[in-house]
């Protein structure tokens, strides 16, 4: 593992050809990392005053889907809070606590933003703020439930909050689409446009069941660079991995492109065998923008956490070249 002040790294295995590649000492993040822990997973890392913090899904030995604050200082060694996150809400009926999972991660302006799956008669967007990752002002619900994948932008979009995000229903969710929100004040959303569908089976079949937006997108010049996953229903259940899209800049809406291969698959021991079977879950990136690296966080098995690399300009070549659209 290389170490520098931005971010971790490890250069492409030689002979590799992979546009992502693993991490030599995945998983990053065991499951028993807290006495109570069942599994570290589908968590968010950003960096913060310089080193980095994050907030953990970490499901607990009774099964409960937890939150919980964890620091870093080089993105691969960390010590997470064993207690879990508490929200301060000024309104009681939406600060109970039911459940948390799958958190988001993003700096806007002058705070880091917190959007997770918040049980509130079913899953849906919670919306949090916090600038010393100590306190955390818990804000309305983004959406009426059943809703999951509230990811925002991590700037203004003509001039209000802007967040795509996955209606759903209260179970495993056989079907999804990528919609877009957006609001002025991160109470009222609205504006609400579609972005993409699953893909056709016989198009890109990673995909074609269900899909779901990852890490925070990442503004470049050909668009908002968004890794998302995309599930396949088998005859063995669901399989989650993940692409990537190009979004318009000025109306993230509308899809420029979207690759038709996958960028990582479940292959690995530790993504193909856990509590859930299969599943790679980005919901995290690190990137540099003078280097153009990119470190992606993502969700193992439902079980662990993973880290995996790649170089931006590479990414979106790799976008383009393997468009459906
Ligand atoms: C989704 C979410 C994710 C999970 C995935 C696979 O519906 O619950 O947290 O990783 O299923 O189980």
């Amino acid at each position: 593992m290389e170490q520098n002040q931005f971010m971790p790294w490890e250069e492409r295995p030689e002979g590799s050809k992979e546009i992502l590649w693993r991490y030599s000492n995945n998983p990053v993040i065991p499951r028993n990392l807290l006495p109570t822990s069942n599994s570290i997973f589908n968590s968010a890392v950003v960096r913060f005053r310089g080193a980095y913090a994050g907030v953990f899904r970490c499901d607990d030995t009774n099964r409960r889907m937890r939150l919980h604050v964890g620091f870093s200082r080089n993105g691969v060694d960390w010590e997470i809070r064993p207690e879990p996150l508490k929200f301060t809400c000024e309104d009681k009926e939406i600060g109970e606590w039911v459940y948390g999972y799958d958190p988001r991660v993003c700096f806007i302006e002058d705070r880091y933003y917190v959007t997770w799956c918040n049980g509130y008669h079913g899953p849906t967007i919670g919306v949090a703020w916090t600038q010393d990752f100590e306190t955390f002002q818990q804000l309305e619900n983004a959406f009426l439930p059943f809703n999951r994948n509230g990811v925002l932008f991590p700037r203004k979009i003509d001039g209000r909050f802007a967040m795509l995000s996955r209606p759903s229903d209260n179970g495993h969710t056989p079907f999804g689409d990528i919609f877009y929100s957006e609001s002025p004040d991160l109470q009222f959303w609205g504006r609400h446009r579609h972005v993409m569908s699953p893909a056709p089976f016989e198009e890109s079949a990673w995909q074609c069941t269900k899909i779901g937006a990852g890490p925070i997108p990442i503004e470049t010049a050909e668009g908002w660079l968004l890794i998302y996953h995309g599930v396949l229903q088998s005859c063995n259940g669901f399989v989650y991995s993940f692409g990537s899209a190009l979004l318009a800049r000025d109306q993230p809406w509308k899809v420029k492109f979207r690759s038709g291969a996958y960028l990582l698959s479940p292959q690995t021991g530790y993504e193909c065998a856990g509590d859930v079977p299969n599943v790679c879950f980005p919901c995290a990136a690190l990137h540099d923008e003078a280097t153009g690296r990119i470190a992606v966080y993502y969700g193992c098995a439902d079980t662990v956490t993973g880290l995996a690399f790649g170089y931006l300009p590479e990414i979106i070549r790799f976008t383009k070249e393997t468009s459906i659209i």
